[in-house]
């Protein structure tokens, strides 16, 4: 019997992948804190909410992962992902009385900061005369606001930042969360809004020192990320709402795809989403149905983020009545 994972490689082989790359991947350095930052978050959110129910929690994945090309990295692939849907998710998912661990590529977007200026610390703040340092009237506003929505948060255990780098710490971090989440059931949920990579140099196979110029043009062999969203579904988030994300740029292709990752990985909705048009509109993609969802241009400074999290947000309602449907 030719038993395959679902997608099109054999179950056998992925298992050895997987564990291949958990296995040579460089251990996170910071393991055991981030294990206690996470226990410590869900196990406050396990207690009974206004509700009389445990709050649901909501892994965020944010921005894009990096592919070291060196052991003693000096240079690695990127992508273009900046982290503003997964920041801006992030807060309407708050507001919905979600409990949020965003995980996040360093640097990029974080809740509360999208409308602050590029560099905040330098240009929302001025010298006066008398060498104290003041917020300028023009930020006033908009800088209260993201502290204390930010404090509110923080204080309220609604968000846990967890940032990462690159590919291998996306992925053990990834698990970490989502084995540390199953206590939570159906009111567990993953938004993988993270762009990550899908080709990899195996630390195993990774030169240890900058490579060097002189040496002539570059040959690297890049190998596949296994495919974790399996993984996450079957294995380590099995009773979680899970919801994964498409980018294309090609529109002819894109909804079809989104489709296969539906079938193929068992995620209960994907998003799709084309590079250049993402801000304006996401079609949610389900068994049944195909939903487009724009931003409302009518109004100032509202993003899609802000109708797609109320659709994902019901649809998680009717998931944790009856998981089985
Ligand atoms: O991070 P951002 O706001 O610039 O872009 C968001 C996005 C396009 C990375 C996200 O919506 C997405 O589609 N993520 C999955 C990408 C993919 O691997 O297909």
């Amino acid at each position: 019997m030719d038993v395959t994972s679902g997608i099109g490689v054999p179950q056998e082989t992925l298992d050895a992948e997987i564990k291949s790359f958990f296995e040579s991947a460089p251990p996170l350095k910071n393991r055991d804190h981030i294990c206690e930052k996470l226990k410590e978050f869900i196990d406050r959110n396990l207690l009974p909410s206004g509700n009389g129910n445990a709050r649901r929690v909501v892994c965020v994945t944010s921005g894009g992962t990096t592919v070291p090309l060196e052991r003693r990295c000096v240079r690695h692939i990127d992508n273009f992902s900046s982290g503003h849907r997964g920041a801006a998710s992030t807060e309407h998912f708050i507001k919905a009385g979600y409990a949020v661990i965003f995980l996040h590529r360093r640097r990029t977007y974080q809740p509360y900061c999208r409308s602050l200026p590029e560099d905040p610390l330098l240009e929302c703040f001025e010298v006066t005369d008398e060498s104290n340092i003041q917020v300028r009237q023009s930020d006033s506003e908009a800088l209260t606001r993201a502290i204390t929505e930010h404090h509110a948060a923080v204080a309220e255990n609604l968000l846990l930042k967890l940032p990462f780098n690159t590919i291998f710490e996306y992925l053990q971090m990834l698990q970490m969360i989502a084995i540390s989440m199953t206590s939570l059931g159906a009111q567990a949920m993953f938004y993988l809004a993270a762009a990550v990579s899908d080709f990899y140099v195996p630390w195993t196979s990774m030169a240890e020192h900058k490579i060097q110029s002189a040496s002539g043009p570059l040959d690297i062999r890049l190998v596949q990320v296994p495919k974790m969203l399996s993984v996450l579904r079957k294995v380590w988030a099995p009773m979680a709402y899970c919801i994964s994300f498409k980018l294309e740029t090609d529109t002819k292709i894109l909804l079809e795809k989104a489709d296969m990752a539906l079938k193929k990985y068992k995620m209960h909705m994907v998003v799709a989403n084309e590079l250049s048009t993402r801000k304006e509109e996401v079609v949610v993609v389900t068994s049944n149905e195909k939903i487009s969802v724009c931003r409302d241009k009518t109004q100032v400074g509202t993003d899609v983020e802000n109708p797609l999290i109320r659709l994902i947000v019901e649809r998680h309602s009717a998931y944790i009545e009856n998981p089985d449907l």
